[in-house]
């Protein structure tokens, strides 16, 4: 480890430090006391981070943990996840309060107060019932970004059924695995979506997918009409208006353990099949709410509050259904993609509903900066006061545009770490207390235990590099993947004893904050040095002309691995960013930034880089173009044609 601690400290020397400003610090949820209240007591914290919800009975035990690692919060107690998200707002007189802006991508909307939502859900959830879904009954959900999406997760929470919510992106195939592995009774799902101006279609997936009695357990599928496009009607379909609108819209929820499964969803390791992470009601609902409340510094009866992404995964899960609801507070969902119909909808919806917090992907950000800066300059960002990055490390140069384009320069942004296992978010600045670095994700929150450790389960020293670990349960921690508590133990738990394996390179710098370095599959060993392809890709974004860039390690016969860079050009940078000339002055930029050995072997310049459907870089398909490789499995890919575009690129290569 010594020789690769040494080049890390070598790397990145990131300066520039945020600070809270004055009046956020003055007013802020939660000051620099939580830390060493959390400290000092960290089960007794989060026994009063439980006391935000509502329990019809109160816990016994806050954490049993006598059988690692499957943990079991606030044991004894039992709590409706729906009444707390929706009813008990209702009760204390904010019925009037929206829950949701609902804004449609060809522009119809829709306002829900939490009066509304409890008459939904209610329908909803008789509605189930009437088709014979009972407590711990799943039901897949294969939905666009409509109402329909939260409400039918939280009829389902209502009741106590399971839900799996399936991105609408995923094929028939992924689909029809994840029904499976889950026994899903019932599926919701709707004729379409609109994306990109046009209806896409859904119906004909769930119809694909449960062919030929592929899926047995399925029972019913019940259908939202969005598109009105035509669909196949087979006798296990029923409309949803037809079934929901004529039910009671009174619903009296029951309370159930705390410990009972409020969802399951699907994550794609990099081999193998889909985990299904589980999650239970009573931890998971305290932990988004209180990070919630805590990261976002959310004031329920004035913000306006934005998480752009989509509920199929669980930044939507967590930040735009249950610890949004959970907090009583006024949140916007958008149906479609940024660029429909021009490329500021964004900050056009911003405007609209006056946004005052706003938590996107770097993915996103990168994009915006690409597409320039006179795009968001056109709109009256000014009610911005909080910004949140999610789902990768957020580059410092994507990190400074978000500050100063989107967030004027007044806003601090928080660089949340977190994972569909984790359920809430980790590791963060907190927007009133943290003077934050750009590209850093800081420190754990209060109530998280995380270290940095080295391949003998050491925490590395400050300045050191490693992995990324958890040291203590946390309350909304995954209990084991569906049905297989063996490769829960294994993949999570195996690889350092006792301690939870994130699988996240990172490195604590010199006053003990950490930065996260990516995946540790992408690290690339190069002349012997560990080189993390986060700081090498940050080093690139941060030349002026490059708007993203994702990095790999391919095999070189001198050097073991060489660094090989795809770079997309900013949308101003005009036409010098073809020519030879271009890549030289790249490569000369990553050796002045971060050191000789860190320069890449090779620079291609790409017009897209391939991504998931969830916005991360999949660097295994670029390893594969970097080493002249057949590709590798692309179904998780959004677009498959960008890696045929990218291939187009190779022989111009240099
Ligand atoms: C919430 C989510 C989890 C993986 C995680 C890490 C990466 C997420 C990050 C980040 C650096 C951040 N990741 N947030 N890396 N900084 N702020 O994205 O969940 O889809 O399960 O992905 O995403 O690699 O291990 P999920």
């Amino acid at each position: 480890m010594s020789q690769s601690q040494e080049t890390l400290s070598n790397l990145l020397q990131e300066t520039r430090r945020f600070a809270p400003p004055a009046e956020l610090a003055e007013t802020a949820n939660v000051t620099a006391e939580a830390y060493e209240e959390a400290n000092a007591d960290r089960l007794g914290f989060w026994a009063r981070q439980a006391d935000r919800l509502t329990w019809s009975k109160r816990w016994d035990t806050v954490l049993d943990w006598s059988n690692p690692p499957f943990a079991k919060w606030f044991v004894g107690g039992e709590l409706n996840v729906a009444y707390n998200c929706v009813d008990r707002h209702v009760e204390a007189g904010l019925g009037d309060r929206v829950a949701y802006h609902w804004e449609g991508e060809p522009g119809d909307t829709r306002t829900i107060t939490y009066a509304e939502l409890q008459r939904e859900v209610s329908k909803a959830a008789n509605a189930l019932l009437e088709l014979g879904v009972r407590k711990g009954d799943r039901v897949a959900i294969y939905l666009p970004m409509i109402p329909e999406l939260p409400i039918s997760m939280l009829a389902c929470a209502r009741i106590g059924a399971t839900h799996s919510v399936v991105f609408g992106g995923f094929s028939a195939d992924a689909l029809r695995t994840r029904i499976n592995d889950a026994q899903a009774k019932v599926v919701i799902t709707a004729d379409g979506g609109f994306r990109r101006g046009k209806p896409s279609a859904l119906k004909a997936i769930v119809d694909e997918a449960l062919k030929d009695d592929s899926t047995p357990s399925v029972e019913r599928v019940v259908v939202v009409r969005r598109t009105g496009e035509q669909i196949a009607e087979n006798p296990r379909d029923v409309w949803w208006h037809d079934l929901v609108d004529r039910q009671s819209d009174q619903h009296t929820p029951e309370a159930f353990d705390a410990e009972h499964p409020l969802y399951i969803l699907y994550t794609s390791g990099t081999t193998g099949k889909p985990k299904g992470i589980l999650h239970t009601a009573g931890g998971y609902l305290t932990q988004v709410a209180y990070t919630h409340y805590a990261v976002f510094d959310l004031k329920p009866e004035t913000d306006v509050y934005w998480c752009s992404a989509d509920i199929g995964w669980v930044t939507g899960h967590s930040y735009i259904v249950y610890g949004p609801l959970a907090n009583g507070a006024t949140s916007v969902i958008y149906e479609g993609t940024p660029d429909t119909p021009h490329k500021g909808r964004w900050w056009e919806i911003i405007q609209k509903y006056k946004v005052t917090i706003f938590y996107t992907a770097p993915t996103a950000i990168r994009t915006f900066m690409k597409w320039g800066d006179d795009i968001p300059a056109q709109f009256d960002l000014s009610s911005l006061r909080v910004l949140g990055s999610v789902g990768e490390p957020i580059n410092p140069e994507a990190y400074v545009w978000y500050r100063q384009h989107i967030g004027g320069g007044r806003c601090p942004v928080v660089d949340t770490w977190w994972q569909t296992e984790t359920g809430a978010i980790m590791i963060s600045p907190l927007p009133g207390v943290t003077a934050a670095k750009p590209g850093a994700a800081m420190r754990p929150l209060p109530g998280v235990v995380a270290d940095v450790v080295d391949d003998q389960a050491q925490s590395v020293p400050n300045g050191g590099g490693g992995f990324l670990v958890l040291k203590e349960p946390w309350p909304a921690m995954l209990r084991t993947i569906w049905g297989d508590d063996e490769r829960y133990v294994k993949t999570y738990w195996s690889r350092f004893d006792g301690l939870y394996f994130a699988g996240d390179g990172a490195k604590r710098d010199e006053d003990g904050d950490i930065w996260l370095l990516g995946r540790v599959d992408d690290v690339m060993l190069v002349s012997g040095h560990n080189i993390s392809t986060t700081e090498v890709e940050s080093a690139l974004v941060s030349h002026p002309k490059v708007a993203e860039a994702a990095v790999v390690g391919s095999t070189d016969p001198v050097t073991g691995q060489a660094i090989v860079a795809f770079v997309i050009p900013r949308g101003s940078a005009g036409e010098e960013v073809e020519g030879e000339g271009f890549v030289a002055e790249l490569r000369d930029h990553v050796a002045k930034t971060l050191g000789p050995i860190a320069k890449p072997r090779q620079i291609m310049i790409v017009p897209e880089l391939p991504k998931t459907r969830s916005g991360k870089i999949m660097r295994r398909l670029l390893r594969d173009v970097a080493e002249n490789r057949s590709l590798g499995d692309v179904t998780t890919l959004t677009d498959s044609s960008v890696m045929d575009l990218i291939r187009a690129k190779l022989p111009s290569a240099k």
